[in-house]
């Protein structure tokens, strides 16, 4: 921090591996903070630090006008919050959750006197605090309170607000992890079938970072057809071709004895796209089964 940076006064409720995490950027940028936790031995160490530790967390809130919470889930930030005044608050809710619980939070946050903004944190506490590992944090709700905040809040990690819908930010950051979990199914059915096999996985590790960066080609491809709705222009790998295709990996998942639970349902899905119109579905892209999965 230079002479010439503004020293901010913020309070944190949470002090897990994230919250101690994003309670060490500020502190060690200078700012003044406040803290609590329900267990209260995980705020000694930023004690030391220079944080101000609370006795309660009504205490913590009436320390500072940025409240900022990073906890488990949102039953706990009902846990530790409710009955306590939040009026002309900033509330920043950190904790992850689903977009209705943003939305609801929000209401809760506004019925209490308090402008509200909800986050969804892109990054592991490894990764906070250092820019170059490329985290950062959804927010979206009220752009006010975001404005007035944003330089203290891009402390910790970059800042990318989303809307003032409060649960868009859940929206997004649930949205990626989809994807990483789809990815990780994807990569552990890769080794499960090698394994017992005269291949070493870290021969393998290579071939898959390779070829899924290949692959990322779909993401920029799902979001056009979806956008022009045009599931058969220019189409290389249809529909037809990939429900034979994929049988492939099921047949080989039983020949090498591994169950093929993770990827089945996504099969099943391309499978149940084109028996609804074999002649119509048979030659697009895989994109368009998709739209079976909206309810
Ligand atoms: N750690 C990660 O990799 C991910 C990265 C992406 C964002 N997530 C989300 O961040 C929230 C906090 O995660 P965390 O890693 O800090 O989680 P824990 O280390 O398990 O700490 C949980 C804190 O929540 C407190 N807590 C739990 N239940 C209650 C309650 N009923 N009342 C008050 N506080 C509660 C807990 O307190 P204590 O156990 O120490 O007393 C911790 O402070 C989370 O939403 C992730 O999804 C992290």
């Amino acid at each position: 921090m230079t002479d010439n940076t503004p020293r901010h006064s913020l309070t944190l409720i949470g002090l897990g591996d994230m919250g101690t995490a994003l309670a060490r950027t500020w502190l060690a940028a200078g700012h003044r903070l406040t803290v609590w936790n329900r267990t209260a031995a995980k705020a000694g160490a930023l004690a030391a630090e220079g944080a101000l530790v609370a006795e309660s967390p009504a205490e913590a809130v009436a320390a500072n006008g940025l409240v900022v919470v990073c906890l488990l889930d949102d039953a706990s930030v009902g846990s530790a919050l409710d009955g306590i005044d939040l009026t002309g608050k900033d509330v920043v809710n950190l904790t992850t959750g689903t977009p209705a619980e943003g939305r609801a939070r929000a209401v809760w946050a506004e019925e209490r006197g308090a402008r509200f903004v909800d986050g969804g944190i892109m990054a592991t506490p490894t990764m906070i605090g250092v820019p170059e590992a490329g985290g950062y944090v959804f927010y979206s709700g009220s752009r006010a309170l975001f404005d007035t905040h944003r330089a203290v809040l891009e402390v910790p990690a970059g800042a990318r607000f989303v809307g003032e819908d409060a649960g868009h930010a859940a929206l997004h950051d649930v949205a990626l992890l989809s994807a990483m979990w789809g990815m990780f199914a994807g990569i552990s059915q890769a080794y499960a079938l090698i394994e017992g096999e005269d291949i070493a996985p870290k021969d393998l590790a290579p071939l898959l970072s390779e070829w899924l960066g290949a692959m990322g080609f779909f993401i920029g491809n799902a979001a056009e057809r979806l956008t022009s709705r045009d599931f058969t222009s220019g189409v290389v790998s249809n529909l037809a071709m990939q429900v034979v295709g994929t049988g492939t990996m099921l047949r080989t998942a039983d020949e090498q004895g591994v169950s093929a639970e993770l990827i089945s349902p996504y099969v099943d899905l391309l499978r149940r796209r084109l028996a609804a119109d074999p002649a119509a579905h048979g030659a697009e892209d895989t994109v368009g089964a998709l739209l079976l999965l909206k309810r």
